[in-house]
């Protein structure tokens, strides 16, 4: 049994006095950035999830670094913004007391004693002024560049949270943060153009080495989609209702138009008689999220206007109605319904008993009938394919335009929150919008106590006269500062580049160390991300890029989105009461068999199941290791060197390709094997302390040093020389001594007979019949069988 506890201490020391694993940025040879997500310092600590992302890339870092990689791992803190705000007021603590006593004990207590190869020069603080200057920076920067702009918008608002919210943290029509419901509120508010990054966000994910679930995630939310803008005249009005279609092809099966609620021509359209019904249901449809209000399976309601619009391929009639199912947000917020070839419409139509009129070719059983296919009852284009209709969609008639919609919206960026980088800009009521001149920057946060927003719209700093009130940097007259704060996720949208000079005070990153380590090699993190942070990240970097700051135009070259844990086979929370505290188990079963553990419970990029009992078993084979390191050293027979050449492919392959719990089986498998000898050469143990070592790092620490490694094992190279004995693997040739099989042995095809004659006299069963005779005759089929007369 090996003192896990002393081990672990003595190896912690180590790390924090000696960092082995330290890289001199300006002067690495071999530069590999290894990059995972930095955690809030929101809770009482790091919590299972945290670790196991932290160790799932940590793993990676340390494999690079025995391939000879200089690889930089850096870590630091996502500490302003609503997160660490949302923790302080639910425990009534002021943010900035309460911040810096997370983020150390998250430091001391938990990073610093999970092994990861941290560098803790590169650490950083989102909430310091020397950060979240450039943060301030940046938002000039996108200004500047015409990417910001305050604007009057109907936008999520979380009554819990009181502040505004971007739409990739509404989830599920809920707030990412505190998952309340969200309402919609008209208000002015800073956005980020990103709708204008939509295409490039979209075209460079297919040159993107990242895991494809990522990739879709962003493709559906980017969600960009062709089609046609259709021009409905309203009869008796010079007004025209435009549509947005992706099947342009069933515009002569349009049998009435929808309009979201919110349509800016509903209250002008809508007859007297219908007013106070339209009320009632614009009430009832506010409290709808998006993904209720189109979904397939929910009963559709709606109201007719009492107003018509005029087909304007047919001049048919057509009823306008307003529906709960159309977004005001989406396209043009009004739909043209074809209630014979799409699902929501044709559940409308039946319950309201709208006309239904088939204009793609199919059995009337098969109604709604979404497929392509060819037209009919369509005018001149009865007979064409809808494939070919929707490609010459430009030519076709003149109220038909073709459009592309995207499902990404602008970034809202402003949060009326205290804790947080104040927006850069000032109001003056001559110059109009003034930003801070960057000589100015950072704009402090006030220290203050009425810290609480309360709802109204405005942030708290609102309410601070001292911080509000300015002069305007144009003409000095007095003016007004922006109250808001800038979202949380532009803090984290560039952190990467910040951590390559931490300490820069004359720019954000240091441009040579940028083009030296940039951009990031390996970045791996949850998927949960994928639309907000990783969106976000992307767009920052874009536009930097664009504005000549950055040599890159995507910040992460590979990324690696993992699973999620549960426990026993249930998710993991609070109210179960099945929450996995990670420092339990640095005392009962130690950091490697914990790290050891997370890893091997499933595919790391398909999450696993936390089983105490798993725990158990993996310190059982710690312990095992630790006993084959302790076997009197001796010369170990051919087999358990092909064991070994076999393992360190098998780690290899399975390590790169992050299926970091093949790797650990295919390191159990080599023990097992191990411990039928009763002794082993020393170069076995320091390779399998080496293959060790991504997982468990003071073992194999431990065991390196035992064998006589001097200066951390994952300096000493990754395991090497294994190929000859592979080779030697490949065919079976049984041995024929004085006519009789004596045995088999493994070589590479083609072996020579003398290369074969090497290895037979290693295998210990053969080289018995040879001992003290002589070889009279060798006759050698080559990769069939080997003959040999002694006497
Ligand atoms: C007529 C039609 C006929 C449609 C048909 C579909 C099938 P995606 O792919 O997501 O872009 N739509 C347009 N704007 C909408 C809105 N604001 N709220 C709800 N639905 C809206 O979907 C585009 C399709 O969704 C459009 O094509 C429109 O219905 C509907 F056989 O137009 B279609
Ligand atoms: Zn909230």
């Amino acid at each position: 049994m090996y003192d896990f506890k002393s081990i672990e201490k003595k190896w912690q020391n180590y790390y924090e006095k000696e960092r082995p694993y330290e890289v001199n940025l300006r002067e690495a040879k071999k530069p590999f950035y290894n990059l995972m997500m930095f955690p809030y310092p929101s809770a009482s600590g790091l919590h299972i999830g945290n670790m196991y992302s932290f160790i799932g890339s940590d793993v990676y870092g340390r494999y690079m670094r025995l391939k000879g990689y200089d690889v930089f791992e850096p870590i630091g803190f996502d500490a302003f913004g609503i997160h660490s705000e949302n923790y302080a007021l639910k425990v009534g603590k002021h943010p900035a007391e309460l911040t810096p006593k997370s983020i150390e004990y998250f430091r001391e207590e938990q990073l610093k004693k999970i092994g990861n190869i941290f560098d803790w020069r590169s650490e950083v603080n989102t909430s310091d002024p020397e950060y979240y200057r450039w943060t301030q920076w940046i938002f000039l920067k996108l200004y500047e560049a015409g990417l910001a702009e305050k604007r009057e918008s109907t936008v999520n608002w979380c009554p819990s949270c009181k502040t505004v919210l971007a739409d990739e943290q509404v989830i599920e029509g809920k707030c990412e943060r505190c998952s309340t419901e969200i309402t919609k509120r008209q208000m002015s508010q800073w956005f980020f153009k990103i709708t204008k990054y939509a295409d490039r966000l979209l075209e460079n994910l297919d040159k993107l080495d990242w895991t494809e679930i990522t990739k879709n995630i962003q493709r559906s939310w980017i969600g960009r989609s062709k089609g046609a803008t259709i021009a409905f005249k309203v009869e008796g009005k010079d007004e025209y209702i435009e549509v947005f279609t992706t099947r342009p092809d069933t515009v002569y099966g349009v049998t009435y138009l929808v309009l979201a609620p919110e349509h800016k021509m509903t209250g002008s359209l809508i007859k007297a008689d219908q007013e106070s019904l339209f009320d009632d249901f614009l009430k009832t449809v506010n409290k709808m999220d998006e993904a209720t209000r189109t979904s397939i399976k929910r009963e559709k309601n709606g109201i007719f206007t009492g107003s018509f619009a005029i087909h304007p391929l047919t001049g048919e009639r057509i009823p306008i109605w307003i529906g709960d199912y159309v977004l005001a947000e989406y396209g043009t917020g009004a739909v043209m319904a074809v209630p014979a070839h799409d699902e929501r419409d044709y559940v409308f139509a039946k319950k309201y008993g709208l006309e239904v009129k088939q204009v793609i070719e199919c059995s009337p059983e098969e109604l709604p009938y979404t497929e392509y296919g060819v037209m009919i009852n369509s005018g001149p284009y009865t007979g064409w394919k809808s494939e070919d209709f929707i490609e010459k969609v430009g030519e076709v008639h003149e109220k038909i335009r073709p459009t592309v919609n995207y499902h990404l919206h602008d970034w809202c960026v402003s949060r009326q929150r205290y804790w947080g980088p104040p927006i850069p800009i000032i109001y003056c009521d001559k110059c109009g919008i003034v930003p801070v001149p960057e000589e100015d920057l950072p704009v402090l946060l006030p220290e203050t106590n009425d810290y609480i927003p309360d709802g109204s719209g405005l942030s708290p700093l609102a309410r601070n006269a001292e911080f509000v009130n300015t002069t305007c940097p144009k003409c000095g007259n007095p003016a007004k500062r922006e109250t808001d704060v800038s979202d949380n996720f532009l803090d984290s949208a560039w952190y990467f580049l910040r951590y390559v000079s931490p300490r820069d005070d004359k720019q954000p990153y240091d441009p040579e160390l940028s083009k030296k380590w940039l951009p990031v090699d390996m970045y791996i993190g949850g998927n949960e991300h994928a639309n907000l942070h990783l969106m976000y990240s992307r767009f920052i970097t874009m536009a930097l890029h664009d504005l000549g700051l950055l040599h890159f135009e995507e910040p992460f070259s590979s990324f690696r989105g993992h699973g999620l844990i549960i426990k026993d086979g249930q998710k993991m929370s609070k109210s179960k009461g099945n929450i996995v505290n990670p420092n339990d188990y640095f005392e009962t079963h130690g950091v490697d068999a914990l790290r050891t553990y997370l890893m091997f419970m499933g595919s790391f990029l398909e999450g696993g199941d936390f089983r105490d009992s798993g725990m158990d078993a993996i310190k059982r084979f710690l312990n095992r290791v630790w006993e084959i390191a302790n076997l009197p050293e001796a010369k170990s027979p051919l087999e358990l060197k092909i064991k070994m050449g076999e393992t360190v492919e098998k780690v290899q392959y399975s390590i790169e390709n992050i299926k970091y719990n093949t790797a650990i089986a295919a390191i159990m498998e080599f023990v097992n094997e191990a411990l039928k000898y009763g002794s082993i050469e020393r170069q076995l143990v320091i390779d399998l302390a080496k293959l060790l070592a991504p997982f468990a790092p003071f073992i194999s620490e431990e065991i390196f040093e035992l064998k006589g490694g001097k200066g951390g094992v994952l300096n000493a190279g990754f395991p090497a020389g294994y190929e000859k004995y592979l080779k030697l693997a490949n065919i079976e040739i049984p041995v024929q001594i004085n006519g009789k099989i004596r045995g088999k042995v493994l070589v590479s095809q083609g072996a020579t007979q003398d290369e074969v004659l090497d290895v037979l006299k290693e295998d210990s069963k053969i080289s018995r019949y040879l001992e003290g005779k002589e070889m009279k005759k060798v006759i050698y089929v080559p990769d069939k069988i080997m003959n040999i007369i002694v006497s």
